[in-house]
């Protein structure tokens, strides 16, 4: 059969040139001499204040250090931070030796930081005071040693310490190739896997962010950035803590979110630009407490990582009248940043409420009909897909899901559903895989579904999502009991909390007799999502 003509989606904007092959770090700090004295990281709770000049020597002086503990090129360290300036400081030192970073939720059960430190061969863990017993006695098992951030713990190093007096004098020999990041996501389907994200990946993601004369988003030298998103989570460590830092711009490091810490942080610095999800939106637009007023320094804020409806987003856009509000839309695999609105560059478009954005440049997007794969035209909804060297090199010892997600052609997969407009403008309408999404946080259905069937009286079960107001949506499961069984929703919810992170808590249980599945085993999702609209 003949192949039709892909229908291509591109920027507005003009593709740049990028080098991409040089290391993440050196892209980083391009634009040392011009920022040396100025204000890099300042972390919002205690104060202190670090400028560009310090943050890179800090990170040769980490690189000293991890090496001297045994970290190597190709290694892998494993960051299990809130949010502190020390995260900066080893991620970017880790970079220097050829090392990539795995981050992780510091809140996550010991369970899971096992399994992805595991997973990810990690060969140093630098973690604080909140998590370091559940990973004390994993790590001194393996060999592996930990750092803390934030005071002394027996049997772990401190970071005081482990930053020599003396930075290393020269960084490992880097491939652009060479894996700089690897955060953990489970994409279309199944289990967390690890993606590989290369120095060339992320500098070319940044830079169709925040390079160019018109950059589509611009930040700049007097830009005062909120970083209260979670720098384990890719939106936060690219389109915040790397972009920051390329633009030259201030970062505030906040740990914990908190309305009133938020105000006074913004008051207290003057931050321009504020990157949320979208129940941060929600919680801000609602709340009496927060003033126009008390928002009145910042000129952008960002929201990405769930949908913001246009309801949402006007309400918001009534509160702040002086900033301008859009959408990012990202997917860990895709390096992230697959659209970025446009009201953001420079020079700004008009866009619209309820956009995610437009296609970034240096990258070109198609909508893929799911039943014949043919690419779809404007205004027609169907499979986002993407490509361009910002996109993953792979799922780390897994060709496999690397091969379903990353076609022949090298166009990456979404599982998002969503059209482009008469205006180039993208609209999310659905989603084709099975992640839940709470607060912008992922649920992976099928890791609750395994854990679940391990209950001696539960024969059978499939986690699928259910809408929410403040969280957007919640996980929720449908369970067989074994025969005889009266395991209670009670016991189950328990069972799974007691393993799992908060957010990955199942908020309610619906018995059934059996779960619906097709010929070859799948779960059919969407018929126990339309018995969830149904009322059951
Ligand atoms: P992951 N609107 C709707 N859904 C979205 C949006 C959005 N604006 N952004 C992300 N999603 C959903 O890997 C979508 O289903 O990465 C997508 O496939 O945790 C999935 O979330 C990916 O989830 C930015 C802005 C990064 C956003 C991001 C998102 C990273 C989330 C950088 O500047």
């Amino acid at each position: 059969a003949e192949e039709k003509p892909a229908v291509v989606f591109r920027s507005k904007l003009p593709d740049i040139e990028i080098n991409n092959s040089q290391p993440l770090h050196t892209y980083c700090f391009g634009k040392m001499a011009e920022m040396a004295d100025r204000p890099c990281l300042i972390d919002g709770q205690t104060g202190a204040s670090y400028t560009y000049a310090e943050v890179e020597s800090l990170s040769r002086r980490a690189a000293a250090g991890l090496r001297r503990m045994g970290v190597g090129k190709g290694d892998v360290v494993m960051n299990l931070l809130r949010n502190c300036p020390e995260f900066a400081f080893t991620f970017l030192g880790a970079a220097r030796l050829g090392a990539a970073t795995t981050t992780a939720n510091p809140f996550y059960t010991p369970h899971e930081i096992h399994r992805q430190a595991e997973a990810a061969g990690a060969k140093l863990i630098v973690t604080e005071a909140c998590a370091v017993e559940k990973v004390r006695e994993f790590a001194a098992e393996r060999g592996i040693p930990v750092v803390t951030v934030d005071g002394r713990f027996d049997g772990c190093a401190e970071f005081g310490e482990v930053i020599a007096a003396e930075e290393l004098e020269a960084d490992a020999d880097i491939h652009p190739d060479d894996v700089v990041a690897l955060p953990y996501s489970s994409g279309t389907t199944g289990l967390p896997k690890g993606v590989m994200l290369t120095h060339r990946s992320l500098i070319t993601s940044v830079a169709q962010q925040v390079d160019g004369e018109n950059p589509n988003l611009h930040f700049h030298k007097d830009d005062v950035l909120l970083c209260l998103l979670p720098l384990f989570h890719i939106y936060s460590l690219n389109s915040v803590l790397l972009a920051g830092l390329r633009a030259g711009s201030a970062i505030v490091i906040m740990r914990k979110f908190d309305l009133g810490a938020l105000v006074d942080l913004v008051r207290a610095h003057g931050i321009t630009i504020a990157p949320f999800v979208p129940p941060i939106v929600v919680e801000i637009a609602k709340s009496p407490r927060v003033t126009a007023d008390d928002l009145a320094s910042i000129r952008m804020v960002m929201s990405g990582a769930a949908p913001m409806g246009k309801d949402l987003q006007d309400a918001f856009m009534a509160k702040i009248p002086n900033a301008v509000l859009g959408q990012g839309y990202g997917m860990t695999e895709a390096g992230p940043v697959l659209a970025m609105c446009l009201a953001f560059a420079k020079e700004p478009f008009k866009v619209k409420s309820g956009s995610c954005g437009t296609v970034v440049r240096n990258a070109e997007l198609k909508i893929v009909d799911p039943d014949t794969g043919d690419a779809l035209g404007r205004n027609q909804p169907g499979e986002i897909c993407i490509r361009g060297e910002q996109i993953m090199k792979g799922y780390l010892n897994d060709p496999e899901s690397t091969k379903n997600t990353i076609d022949k052609d090298g166009w990456l997969h979404t599982g998002d559903i969503g059209y482009v407009d008469d205006d180039d403008e993208i609209f999310i309408v659905d989603r084709l895989k099975e992640i839940i999404k709470y607060k912008g946080f992922q649920v992976p259905p099928a890791e609750l579904e395994a854990l679940l069937i391990t209950h001696p009286e539960i024969k059978d079960a499939a986690v699928v999502s259910m809408k929410d107001d403040l969280a957007g949506e919640i996980p929720v499961a449908f369970i067989v009991r074994t025969e005889g069984s009266e395991l209670t929703e009670d016991e189950i919810k328990q069972f799974v909390a007691k393993e799992v992170v908060f957010y990955k808590k199942i908020h309610k249980v619906f018995f059934t007799d059996s779960i619906p599945k097709n010929p070859s085993g799948k779960i059919l999702r969407k018929d126990l999502r339309a018995r969830l609209g149904a009322g059951i």
